[in-house]
């Protein structure tokens, strides 16, 4: 049956005659369908890729394309009078990540299926995602964020669990998701949840009763963990992930005859970052449950785990205290603390023990001693893990350590969100990219071909002009799709500075304002969402807010400066937003960001990045060369040793500088406190001249300088159409397939 046959078989009706509802309705099962026919059995080995996120996003274009109906379908429903636009709306995007880690591991399982590899995600099945984020008199407001509908992408299967806390003992159950890879198999998303979870204890806004674990557990992703029940719910959420998750690994290796001594032969487990550390302890339980003694257990365990850091950023590097381990998930203590005393007989440094003086728990510890491959995100955060934050144990265990650069799926990030740019890249270098992205690189064949550059330049018109549309449509504000659009969007975090750019933005202000006009108008667009409990980093919004007040209503200014905070930033947002970027932000103080993947995504679609020596920046600036990219700021080795010596004074940036005062002093201006709140202001500008601890003053004025290059080339269309071409045409080593294949040929090898 073709796809109008099976979608008027399930409609019961002519696709004219169903509303939008009816018809996403009805895809949404005939995809199902068809993903569930390429469902293969088979392979010795398998990969169980765990993460406390999978930022998915809207599944139904993507697994249209993945399965080579997409433009099939869209014709269909363009004669039943349908668009295929308007009901790819109709789904709700599940949010289940907070930002880059979770969305990495989306564009992973894309890959994995695409490869062919035998790999499966697990996971949580989050009833409300990541909070769905509004704008309330210039302040973040957090709302419940749903996305389970009685038709979803979930299917409801017989497995399930017990999983024993402390105190009580509880029944998960097991949740699929189709991933099918493009043109290949499909592999599954697991997600365990219980079937006592109750979404009607959510009061006010994303508050609940954090103690009524039975309740609430899957309810919420990262509840707020400011205070400890916060952070022992986290615990219960972590605990119960990888419960499931080993029973499920177990089971599923003892049916394809397992010894389980023999378990590393048939499971490899990857470690998101620390989140799902307890499942080694938890292992190494199952298996001496099982018969093995503990040594055996020991070393099987290692043998089947790796873990994969994302962060240098000590506090988000996760340490417990040992008390709430013995509350939550006393049976796994005995055993952290053999690990902990193996450790300790074996080596007298006290910076790899795993549990300290203090009774502190070092997850990643954990990780890395009873795990056999410990790999960064990007080749500098390799690096700085070798040498500064992770030295000792490089010393112990040099073979463990390993760079996977990450990378991005071109299936979302290229053929869905922008089909102008892959019609002009079929059309010159032909579709054998779409399997192999590293043949891009023959776009650089037309680097001087002038149509192909005006086509290029025609696709960002149209894909910005589409922007504008959206905004005015969703956000009531007018842009001018002749200004350049210069974009910043990603988790609000001050060492990614998005208060540098703010900064950036009151400086232009003020220079409109004494008569200096930026030749070409700019539009400053941002999208973030602030952790609920992160002061700061809600204050960051409220100035933006407060700046996209001022600055859009003001006739001598809106001109030539406009500022857009774009409401809710999520996966469907982004995807409408890069297609349209013509700079691409990426200014987080050298050394602290990992990698970034939006800096991959932003070049794939043809935008220029203007960023610091920062984690995958090294490496687009190494592929597209000096010319195509606008590089600035401090080193990571100049910040490193900044913060060995201590020696970073904001205060003598401010005071000596007489355009860094006049910006800084501006947050609490009048102008800004007639829109916003003094407390949040003032509270803002003391941190920037007081603290300022990922050193905004120190690269303002080098940002600044290389903002101003940036803008003048922008003058030049033809110039800057072919930097666009090079960034398209380097951005094959970015895509998530050639991450995939590394992960495979050097730590999963199945
Ligand atoms: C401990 C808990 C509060 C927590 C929750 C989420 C800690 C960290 C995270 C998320 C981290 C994250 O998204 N890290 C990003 O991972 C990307 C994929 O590797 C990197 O590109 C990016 O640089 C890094 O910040």
């Amino acid at each position: 049956m073709n796809i109008k046959e099976l979608l008027t078989k399930h409609l019961g009706k002519s696709i004219s005659q169903a509303s939008d509802g009816e018809t996403y309705r009805a895809l949404l099962i005939v995809v199902k369908e068809l993903s569930a026919q390429k469902e293969q059995q088979g392979g010795k080995k398998k990969l169980y890729y765990i993460s406390a996120e999978f930022l998915i996003g809207k599944l139904l274009s993507d697994n249209l394309i993945n399965l080579g109906i997409y433009e099939e379908t869209k014709k269909v429903l363009a004669q039943e009078g349908k668009s295929l636009s308007k009901i790819e709306e109709m789904e709700p995007e599940p949010s289940l990540g907070n930002g880059g880690l979770g969305r990495l591991a989306a564009c992973f399982l894309d890959s994995i299926a695409t490869l062919g590899l035998n790999g499966d995600g697990i996971g949580l099945n989050y009833h409300l995602g990541l909070f769905r984020q509004t704008f309330e008199n210039t302040l973040q407001k957090e709302l419940p964020n749903p996305w389970i509908e009685k038709e979803s992408w979930l299917h409801k299967t017989a497995v399930s669990y017990p999983v024993e806390f402390g105190n009580f003992t509880l029944h998960s159950r097991m949740y699929d998701i189709a991933v099918t890879g493009y043109e290949n198999r499909t592999n599954k998303l697991h997600l365990f949840d219980a079937d006592t979870v109750d979404e009607t204890i959510v009061k006010d806004g994303i508050d609940f009763d954090k103690e009524d674990v039975e309740r609430n557990l899957t309810l919420f992703l990262y509840p707020d963990d400011s205070d400890e029940k916060g952070r022992l719910l986290r615990i219960y959420q972590q605990y119960f992930m990888v419960s499931c998750a080993a029973q499920f690994i177990l089971d599923e290796c003892i049916s394809k005859g397992c010894t389980l001594y023999d378990l590393a032969d048939y499971a490899v487990i990857q470690i998101n970052d620390t989140h799902p550390t307890m499942i080694i302890p938890e292992l190494i339980r199952l298996l001496t449950k099982r018969g093995l003694d503990m040594d055996t257990a020991i070393s099987v365990v290692t043998h089947t785990c790796a873990y994969t850091n994302h962060t240098i950023l000590a506090e988000a590097l996760e340490k417990w205290p040992l008390s709430y381990l013995k509350k939550v998930v006393p049976q796994l203590v005995p055993i952290i603390e053999i690990l902990d005393d193996k450790v300790r007989r074996k080596f007298s440094d006290e910076s790899v023990v795993i549990i300290d003086q203090n009774d502190i728990v070092h997850m990643a510890h954990i990780d890395i001693h009873y795990g056999f491959s410990v790999n960064g995100v990007a080749a500098l955060h390799t690096e700085i893990l070798k040498k500064n934050e992770l030295h000792s144990f490089y010393q112990i265990y040099p073979e463990k350590f390993n760079n996977k650069t990450n990378g991005i799926t071109f299936r979302r990030w290229l053929i869905h969100s922008n089909p102008l740019l892959t019609q002009i890249l079929d059309r010159t270098i032909g579709q054998g990219y779409r399997q192999d992205a590293d043949r891009l690189e023959s776009l650089l064949h037309f680097r001087t071909d002038k149509s192909v550059l005006h086509s290029l330049l025609e696709m960002k018109q149209e894909n910005k002009r589409a922007l504008c549309n959206y905004l005015e449509r969703t956000q009531s504000v007018t842009l001018n799709p002749d200004s350049i659009f210069d974009m910043q969007i990603k988790r609000l975090h001050e060492y990614k500075r998005q208060q540098m750019h703010a900064l950036y933005i009151i400086d232009t202000y003020l220079q409109i304002k004494s008569g200096k006009k930026p030749s070409t108008p700019i539009t400053a667009i941002f999208g973030a969402k602030a952790a609920p409990a992160y002061v700061i980093a809600k204050d960051i919004i409220h100035l933006i807010l407060c700046l996209q007040e001022l600055i859009n209503h003001d006739p001598e200014v809106s001109p030539y400066l406009k500022v857009v905070m774009v409401e809710n930033y999520n996966v469907t947002n982004a995807e409408k937003l890069i297609p349209a970027c013509d700079i691409s932000e990426q200014i987080s103080l050298a050394s602290k960001e990992a990698s970034g993947t939006g800096n991959m995504k932003f070049m794939l679609n043809g935008a220029v990045t203007l960023g610091t020596e920062d984690g995958a920046n090294v490496e687009i600036h190494e592929r597209v060369g000096d010319d195509n990219i606008f590089i600035f700021g401090a080193s990571s080795d100049a910040v490193i040793r900044h913060y060995a010596k201590a020696d970073y004074v904001s205060k003598d940036y401010y005071e000596n500088d007489k355009e860094i005062k006049a910006a800084v002093d501006f947050i609490t201006s009048k102008e800004l406190l007639s829109i916003g709140k003094e407390e949040n202001l003032a509270r803002l500008k003391k941190e920037l001249i007081g603290k300022d601890w990922f050193m905004t003053l120190l690269d303002f004025q080098a940002y600044k300088a290389k903002k101003e290059e940036a803008f003048k080339a922008y003058e030049n269309r033809l110039a800057w159409a072919e930097k666009m071409l090079v960034n398209i045409a380097s951005a094959g080593f970015f895509s998530s397939d050639r991450t995939i294949k590394e992960y495979n040929r050097d730590i999963w090898k199945l």
